[in-house]
């Protein structure tokens, strides 16, 4: 058994240099990296011959003219004589795994830290607008018509259904209950889907707030004048397909013409224009007056972002950005909406 080490600047390198030298038979017996220097490193590959294989081949040196030629044949290409043995053995299972040991690691150093990824998410947010990426270029709009407070007692959260509904309001209750310091009523509609209920009790529970869960909207009349102790009430709808109009035109008339509520379009900042057009015209009813857009975090272009409420007249209040209850939830102001639809700004984090 001859052991000989190689030293190149990368593991290919040194594996094709041990390879030259002593033939495709060669083992890897080990592989490190070393110090070269101060700053600088190479790749130490150890390999060995064995020295029986060797002489099946011809009594020659490795490393010799001779023995490349009677190892990988005239032209240097199949070997023209391999010693062979009869089923795998362990020599011949780490022949097989020790480069592509090797490979794995340079695999692993050319892959790039997740953590960059974000970064690159930014910039390519940045870069959409100017490459006119989404609907249209951003309008000159007003802040008041882009922000706006909120302002009454009742909130109602409206939209489709998995937008988010559910998980913001509880954001918003844990917020005014305990950061604010006010009494906090939860009602639920959410009658309809199987664990619609137990999840808005769970929030409840965990917030330490009171929750009436209403299992037709005729009733939320009464459900509110039953919260009268309470400064805010957040009122969770159920995401309803477009064809039950039915639930829709009851909410309608029992919302209609109430000043103390306050509803909100909640809408996945992800929604294409023409979708959010669609979902603002089949909610018209119940008269939103806020956009809320949730789940920024997974949206790639934010143009929309302030595009969406300049044209449909809705400005916005919160906008969520990730499933953490109550951590990922924003009160906007005009230059941040700018800002994230901009990709100026970043996501999940606040501009000082
Ligand atoms: N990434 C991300 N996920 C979110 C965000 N807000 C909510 N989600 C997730 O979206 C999913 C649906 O959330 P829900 O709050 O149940 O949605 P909903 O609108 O109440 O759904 P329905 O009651 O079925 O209409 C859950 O897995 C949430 O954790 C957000 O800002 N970002
Ligand atoms: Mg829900």
């Amino acid at each position: 058994m001859k052991i000989r080490k190689y030293r190149a600047a990368t593991m290919r390198e040194a594996l094709a240099e041990a390879k030259r030298e002593l033939g495709p038979d060669a083992l890897i017996v080990s592989t490190r990296e070393v110090r070269r220097g101060v700053l600088g490193s190479e790749v130490e590959v150890t390999a060995a011959i064995d020295d029986d294989g060797a002489t099946a081949v011809g009594p020659v040196e490795a490393g010799t003219p001779a023995f490349a030629a009677q190892a990988y044949g005239p032209r240097g290409a199949a070997p023209a004589v391999a010693p062979r043995r009869g089923g795998l053995e362990e020599i011949d299972i780490e022949r097989i795994m020790a480069p592509l040991r090797a490979e794995l690691r340079s695999l692993r150093s050319i892959i790039r830290p997740l953590g960059e990824v974000p970064h690159e998410l930014s910039a390519l947010r940045a870069a959409l607008p100017r490459a006119g990426g989404g609907a249209g270029a951003a309008p000159d709009v007003g802040d008041d018509a882009l922000v706006a407070p909120s302002q009454r007692r009742v909130v109602v959260l409206v939209g489709p259904t998995g937008v988010g509904k559910t998980t913001t309001l509880a954001k918003l209750a844990a917020r005014a209950a305990l950061v604010e310091r006010r009494r906090v009523a939860l009602i639920s509609l959410d009658d309809y889907r199987v664990g619609g209920a137990d999840q808005i009790r769970t929030y409840a529970d965990l917030i330490g707030v009171p929750v009436r869960l209403v299992d037709d909207p005729t009733r939320l009349r009464g459900a509110l004048d039953a919260c009268r102790d309470a400064e805010r009430i957040f009122v969770d709808t159920a995401g309803r397909s477009p064809r039950d109009r039915e639930a829709m035109w009851a909410l309608e008339r029992v919302l209609d013409g109430r000043d103390d509520v306050e509803v909100h379009l909640t809408v996945p900042a992800a929604t294409a224009p023409e979708h959010l057009d669609a979902i603002a015209r089949r909610h018209q009813g119940l008269g939103p007056v806020r956009l809320l857009w949730t789940k920024l975090d997974e949206a790639l272009g934010l143009g929309e972002l302030i595009r969406g409420p300049a044209r449909l007249g809705l400005p916005v209040t919160w906008v969520t950005t990730g499933q953490r209850v109550p951590e990922d939830l924003e009160a906007v102001t005009a230059a941040r909406l700018r800002g994230l639809a901009a990709g100026t700004e970043a996501v999940g984090e606040v501009a000082a």
